[in-house]
C-alpha cells in the first residue's frame, strides 16, 4: 500500500490533518505502507487517482482519495483487523463527526493556523497556499492576524462538544479509541506540527486525552516531525 501526503519544504514534515485520520487508521488497522510525500504544486504522484487533495491511497493498483472513503475501504477490505467504527451505528456516528469537524473543528482552526504556514513550505508551495487561500477566505491570510484573539474565542466555543465528550469518557468512541478519535486528534496534531499558539492551554480533558493519543501506536504522532520555527 502507498499513502500519499502533503509535505512542507522539509519533505519529513507531513502534516495535514486530513492525513493524520488514514495515518492513524492505518495504524489502528495495523496495515504497513509507504509514504509517498507531495507538494502542494506537484500532485503528479497521484495523479492517476483523479484527486487534487490528499490523503489519497494506492492498494495493490486500487486508487481511493478523500479521508472518509479511505476509512471505509479499509473498514470493508480489511475486515479481520480492528474497526475503525465497531458496526454500522459506529460508522454512522463518525460520518456525522467527520461531516461536523469540517466547518466547526477545521475550519475555525485553520482561521487561527493559516498564516503560520507558508513559512514552512517551498516558495512555489507558499506562493500557491496564499493565492488559493487567499480566494477562500476572500482575502489575504495575514489579514487573519490581527483576529487572532476573536479567532480564539471562536474555537473556543466550536469544540465544546469534545471538551464535554471527553469529560466523560477516556475517547471520543467511548472506552478506545477508534475513526472518531482520529478525526479530533488530525486537527490537534495539524496545530501542534505547525501552530504558533497552543490551543490545547488549559483543555482538562482535551489536552490528558491528546498525550495517550500521541503515544499511540508507538509514538506515531509524537514521534512526527515538528516545524521549526525562526
Ligand atoms: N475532504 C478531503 C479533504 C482533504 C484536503 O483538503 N486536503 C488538503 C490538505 S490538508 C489538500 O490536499 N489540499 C491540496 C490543495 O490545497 O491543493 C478529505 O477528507 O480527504
Amino acid at each position: 500500500m502507498r499513502l500519499f501526503e502533503l509535505c512542507g519544504e522539509d519533505k519529513n514534515l507531513t502534516f495535514s490533518p486530513f492525513v493524520w485520520r488514514t495515518k492513524m487508521a492505518l495504524a489502528h488497522k495495523g496495515l504497513a505502507y509507504e509514504k509517498v510525500p507531495c507538494n502542494f504544486t506537484n500532485k503528479e504522484a497521484f495523479a492517476q487517482s483523479g484527486s487534487k487533495t490528499v490523503p489519497v491511497i494506492e492498494d495493490g493498483g486500487v486508487w481511493v482519495s478523500d479521508s472518509w472513503d479511505i476509512a471505509c475501504y479499509l473498514e470493508d477490505n480489511y475486515k479481520d483487523s480492528p474497526s475503525l467504527f465497531g458496526g454500522d451505528a459506529g460508522r454512522g456516528l463518525a460520518l456525522f463527526l467527520n461531516n461536523w469537524a469540517g466547518p466547526h473543528l477545521i475550519l475555525p482552526m485553520f482561521h487561527i493556523l493559516a498564516p503560520d504556514i507558508p513559512q514552512y513550505l517551498t516558495t512555489v508551495d507558499a506562493e500557491y497556499f496564499r493565492s488559493s487561500r487567499e480566494k477562500f477566505f476572500g482575502h489575504p491570510i495575514d489579514e487573519l492576524l490581527p483576529h487572532k484573539e476573536k479567532n480564539m474565542e471562536r474555537f473556543k466555543k466550536a469544540i465544546s462538544p469534545i471538551r464535554a465528550t471527553l469529560k466523560a469518557q477516556d475517547f471520543i468512541s467511548g472506552n478506545s479509541p477508534a475513526y472518531g478519535d482520529y478525526i479530533i486528534f488530525g486537527a490537534y496534531q495539524w496545530a501542534r506540527q505547525v501552530g504558533s499558539i497552543d490551543l490545547l492551554e488549559g483543555e482538562k480533558y482535551i489536552a490528558p486525552w491528546f498525550e495517550k493519543m500521541l503515544d499511540m501506536y508507538d509514538g506515531l504522532g509524537r514521534g512526527a516531525k515538528l516545524a521549526v520555527r525562526d
